[in-house]
């Protein structure tokens, strides 16, 4: 089989960057390890930047999203018992939707099987080879057959855990990383969201946040030891949990119900540099981790896409490498901007039993000085929306 790229990993990045570079007439190919089902499965992000939403215009995915994504003027910050708002539309004359990934993939599914893309799920032992040289290839393993792709550029979209990383030899790549020493409990559940915007707080037992997908749907995590097990947390414990953590009008406004998914995710900073080597191009969670308090996960897998898309047609157009040799660059300016950010919400929202009394009482000074100045508010707001591409 030949093609132009060949694409490993299925998520958003490689969905999105299959359907850009197939609308500018660049053929690609998409290996994924996992089925389709499971792939589907999976609940993650929430929270889209307006650069993704044009994004996924681009893409011509955004009929769904437009009609029921739900318009975010501002979010809610707790702490101390009361509730505070950043207005992001008055700030910064911007605002997110939140539409679910799980949504977004299933309708970049749909649009690559719409235009018969080829999508191959169930590839096991996926492996980039000659990275180093004008004609890479792929091949892996399907039913209990070898396949092989030569491809002009492979694109790594395989998230933490995917073999484009490791493909890069350890003498050209540096990783940063900071493992922080709590996860979060996630729980989606079919009931009203408590509040009407996304809201964060801070808590003397730990965060918590309160989100949604509709307005039936809503989407709440808390704080978790890394040595809890998902089967220590009946539901009856995470809401009472929940409730303990929320200000009192929040939580005695919390409807519960069955938990239709529930799940522990560690919290971690990473980056790896370069995100590119040879012909091999790292984009999203493969090269980066954010913690998934900023909601900067999906949007940071869209901003690479965008330029690494741009960056194929150049080359493709008018033989043109100059955004390929920047293309590491550029993406690592903004990626290392929303590295910063969710460091920062993290380390202001969350409990940290190390930093003793001192620390809790400078948390809240932070808290309370951000929700009183206009200047910080409106640097929370900016970075929340999304700096410019
Ligand atoms: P993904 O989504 O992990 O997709 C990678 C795909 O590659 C496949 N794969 C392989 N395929 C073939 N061969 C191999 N060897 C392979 N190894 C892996 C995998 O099966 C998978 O299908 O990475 P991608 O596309 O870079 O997308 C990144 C986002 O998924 C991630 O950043 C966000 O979900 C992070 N995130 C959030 N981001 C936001 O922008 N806003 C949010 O509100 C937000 N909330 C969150 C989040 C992540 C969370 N968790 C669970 C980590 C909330 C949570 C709880
Ligand atoms: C979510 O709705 O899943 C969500 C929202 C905001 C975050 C993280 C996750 O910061």
């Amino acid at each position: 089989m030949k093609t132009q790229v060949g694409i490993i990993g299925s998520g958003p990045a490689g969905l999105l960057l299959s359907q850009l570079l197939h609308l500018r007439g660049i053929a690609n190919v998409v290996l994924e390890r996992q089925s389709r089902e499971y792939v589907l499965g999976r609940i993650r992000a929430g929270v889209i930047e307006p650069g993704a939403v044009e994004l996924l215009r681009e893409a011509r995915v955004h009929a769904w999203l437009e009609r029921e994504g739900q318009i975010h003027e501002g979010i809610g910050i707790s702490f101390g018992g009361r509730r505070h708002r950043i207005d992001f539309r008055a700030l910064t004359g911007s605002c997110v939707t939140v539409y679910g990934q799980t949504e977004i993939t299933r309708d970049l599914f749909a649009a690559r099987d719409s235009l018969s893309g080829v999508i191959i799920h169930d590839a096991e032992d996926v492996t980039p080879h000659g990275i180093e040289t004008d004609a890479p290839w792929l091949t892996w393993c399907k039913g209990g057959a070898s396949h092989r792709v030569d491809c002009d550029f492979i694109a790594g979209c395989d998230g933490f855990h995917g073999v484009s990383r490791r493909s890069i030899p350890a003498n050209v790549l540096r990783t940063f990383e900071k493992v922080y020493p709590f996860g979060w409990l996630g729980v989606l559940s079919r009931t009203p969201p408590v509040t009407r915007e996304v809201t964060y707080n801070h808590h003397e037992r730990g965060f918590a946040l309160c989100s949604m997908r509709s307005e039936t749907l809503s989407r709440y995590y808390v704080q978790c030891s890394l040595d809890d097990h998902i089967d220590e947390w009946s539901d009856d414990r995470f809401w009472e949990e929940l409730r303990r953590r929320l200000p009192g009008d929040i939580a005695r406004a919390l409807v519960t119900g069955p938990s239709i998914e529930k799940s522990i995710a560690p919290l971690r900073s990473f980056v790896a540099e370069p995100m590119r080597h040879g012909r091999l191009f790292l984009a999203g969670d493969a090269a980066h981790i954010v913690p998934p308090t900023g909601a900067k996960g999906l949007n940071l897998a869209a901003s690479d896409v965008h330029y690494l898309s741009r960056a194929f047609a150049a080359w493709y157009e008018s033989g043109d490498a100059g955004a390929m040799d920047t293309y590491s660059d550029h993406c690592l300016r903004r990626v290392w901007k929303a590295e910063r950010f969710s460091w920062w919400m993290t380390t202001l929202l969350h409990h940290f039993p190390e930093n003793g009394p001192f620390g809790e009482r400078i948390q809240l000074a932070e808290l309370d000085y951000l929700v009183n100045s206009r200047a910080a508010m409106t640097a929370l707001a900016e970075n929340y929306v999304g700096l410019p591409y």
